[in-house]
């Protein structure tokens, strides 16, 4: 199994590097070359969801080894930011998530008691190569279909559910279409956001995070679609919104709607409910690391309350338009959005919580997670339970963490304080430990 995703990546490397070699020689062999580019774009993108489908089916492997989840969250980043209409923050977002998930400031437990070390309530395949791709010249027609393989990749995979993290919101419509398509029908949409992101097409693309909303509809990829947050809307918006039968639940009369929303009852008689969350739908107040600040919007707590009440199997998930170049330096709106996407949605793809087998606190194979090491301070013991993708995932954090800690030194200019020499010696040792156990694994 471990060998699995290394052969992949090779893959990964070897079509990157042919398809350089031929970019190189193109101008020599201008008669074949636009065909030669296709062909090169061709492996990367295969090459790129053969990592996906190792890695997806590795922790698949691993969920149904251990047993009793009926349902994992899957985490898959989808590192897109160039179909927004002002910043391209969000495309730097997923390690940012993922950092907030296994910081240890916090304890691993959702509110209702579910555990994320535990493998099968959340694993993670990592992100879809997205910049990777544009690099060898992949559109954007090109680029939503492999977001949607990727998605569909998941859901064969039992009992994974694709949790996508964002990225902007112009990658929910591929991420809903490849839900509906691999589950044969519609399904209802709970779409948390400032904005409804349902013009026809905004500035001319048809593809912009703005309107997503309006593809999924024409698409027929919903029966229900409630917004909810909704603060910057125009005619526009409403008219489509009207056109589509969209139920837009306006900020100015939450205080009159909140009840209803509180207790909600999706996905019956369709093919189950999928969550949209546009971390924007927050008060700035609560999460300021979003491109499109709109004052007046929902709290924190407003939002978790409509997402653990909410009855319906949640299919699918994402949450999208955390801009990690406009967070507060802590990381404020990163842990929002780790939280959000934590809560209801966790729980309910895991089965319910009576439904899971306890752990064995000897046996269990994500007992050393980056989230671990954090709590011990990057001095955790190298144990041999410590798998190959966990060494994989302990590394990427590490190494995001310290050129995200090089970076604001940067920025500040200013000499480190003695804290940030101290996380920085930790994460150094961090990624020596994960190495080191990396190779042990492979060996
Ligand atoms: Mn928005």
């Amino acid at each position: 199994m471990a060998t699995a995703g290394k052969v992949a990546r090779r893959a990964v490397g070897d079509a990157c590097r042919r398809l350089q070699q031929q970019s190189r020689s193109t101008s020599t062999l201008e008669h074949s070359s636009a065909q030669s580019i296709t062909q090169g774009q061709n492996r990367v993108v295969e090459a790129s969801l053969t990592f996906i489908r190792e890695l997806a089916r590795l922790r698949a492997e691993q969920v149904r080894a251990i047993g009793g989840a009926k349902a994992t969250a899957c985490l898959l980043g989808v590192p897109l930011g160039h179909n927004s209409s002002f910043l391209q923050g969000p495309a730097f977002a997923p390690p940012r998530i993922r950092e907030a998930i296994w910081c240890g400031s916090t304890n691993s437990a959702t509110e209702s008691g579910m555990d994320l070390n535990d493998t099968r309530v959340m694993t993670d395949v990592g992100d879809v190569p997205i910049q990777e791709m544009r690099n060898c010249g992949v559109e954007d027609e090109r680029l939503m279909k492999t977001i949607s393989d990727a998605v569909k990749i998941i859901m064969d995979e039992h009992p994974l559910r694709p949790l996508v993290l964002g990225g902007d919101h112009s990658i929910s419509y591929p991420v809903i279409r490849a839900v509906t398509e691999e589950l044969g029908g519609p399904v209802d949409i709970l779409h948390f956001d400032a904005h409804p992101d349902i013009y026809h097409a905004f500035e001319g693309n048809i593809y912009s995070h703005a309107s997503g909303f309006a593809r999924i509809m024409e698409g027929g990829h919903a029966r229900r679609l409630l917004q909810v947050g909704i603060r910057s809307i125009n005619k526009e918006g409403r008219d489509q919104g009207k056109k589509f039968g969209v139920e837009q639940y306006e900020m100015r009369h939450f205080s009159r709607d909140r009840e209803l929303l509180e207790n909600l009852k999706l996905g019956e008689g369709v093919k189950g409910v999928y969550v949209s969350i546009d971390v924007d739908c927050l008060d700035p107040a609560y999460a300021p690391g979003v491109s499109h600040i709109e004052p007046g919007g929902l709290s924190f707590r407003d939002v978790m309350n409509i997402l653990q009440n909410v009855q319906g199997d949640i299919v699918g998930g994402d949450v999208v338009e955390f801009n990690p170049q406009r967070d507060t330096v802590d990381g404020m709106t990163a842990m929002v959005a780790a939280k959000l996407r934590l809560t209801k949605i966790m729980d309910v793809h895991s089965g319910r919580l009576e439904e899971i087998i306890p752990l064995q606190s000897t046996h269990s194979t994500s007992e050393l997670t980056p989230r671990h090491w954090s709590r011990n301070g990057g001095r955790a013991e190298v144990s041999t339970h410590f798998d190959e993708f966990h060494c994989r995932v302990l590394i990427r954090t590490a190494v995001e963490s310290l050129k995200l800690v090089i970076s604001n030194q940067a920025r500040e200019a200013s000499r480190p304080s003695n804290a940030v020499c101290n996380l920085q010696k930790r994460l150094i040792v961090a990624v020596k430990c994960g190495v080191l156990s990396l190779i042990r694994c492979s060996s």
